[in-house]
């Protein structure tokens, strides 16, 4: 059986789990743990999830393993766009949007590795107005469209939606940790963007999305 070695709230995790569930690939997942890297050394010599192992072949890396399936799994639903200039949009977009959008939330876990009374307000409220100002261009983007390009969700909406996943935090997640539970409570988009809406759709394909956000 196809074996996805993860840590399940991982916005990568959901990713693969998108990606899998919607081609419609049968997986068993086993949970890591980050204090023992030696199960993920000896299956890809790596010592990060998402890994996927499916048969004789290890893949690594939530973006190589989408493109692993999408390469290999053709009669699967389809997460490739129609054509090479939508390839080319939606990567632009994602080359662009995605770097500011992850330095954003990396330069917040200061914040959330410390106690609640000890969270600075001024860096929180700071992060919170340049996610504001990153996320505009992608709610123009998504104005009179549901999906990044074309019409139906793609390797590009998975990966930046999931990248995003920190602004729409799964009830869930939310619920089990600290970190998603700062996120819900500082980085929480309203219903009526349409970010959050694009963000719900994609995740709506994880068996474990567990219903609206928190
Ligand atoms: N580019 C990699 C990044 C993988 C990655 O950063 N994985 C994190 C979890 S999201 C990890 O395993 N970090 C090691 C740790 O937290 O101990 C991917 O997209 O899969």
């Amino acid at each position: 059986m196809r074996k996805l070695l993860e840590f399940h709230r991982s916005p990568n995790a959901v990713k693969v789990r998108v990606g899998l569930n919607y081609k419609g690939l049968e997986y068993e997942i086993e949970e890591m743990m980050a204090a023992d890297r030696e199960p993920m050394l000896a299956a890809a010599s790596w010592p990060m999830i998402p890994i996927l192992i499916d048969g004789d072949v290890v893949m690594r890396d939530s973006l190589a393993i989408l493109h692993y399936l999408e390469a290999n799994y053709r009669d699967a639903p389809s997460l490739t766009p129609g054509s090479r200039d939508e390839i080319q949009t939606a990567e632009a977009l994602l080359a662009n949007l995605s770097p500011e959008i992850l330095r954003i939330q990396w330069g917040l876990s200061p914040q959330f590795r410390k106690p609640e009374a000890d969270r600075e307000e001024a860096a929180i409220a700071e992060a919170r107005e340049a996610m504001r100002t990153a996320l505009e261009r992608l709610e123009r983007r998504l104005a009179n469209r549901a999906w990044l390009v074309g019409d139906a969700m793609s390797i590009y909406d998975i990966v930046l939606a999931c990248n995003l996943l920190p602004t729409r935090p799964p009830e869930r997640f939310a619920e089990q940790s600290p970190i998603w539970r700062f996120f819900a409570d500082h980085f929480r988009l309203d219903d009526d963007v349409r970010v959050a809406s694009w963000i719900d759709r994609v995740v709506e394909h994880d068996d474990d999305w567990g219903g609206p956000p928190a």
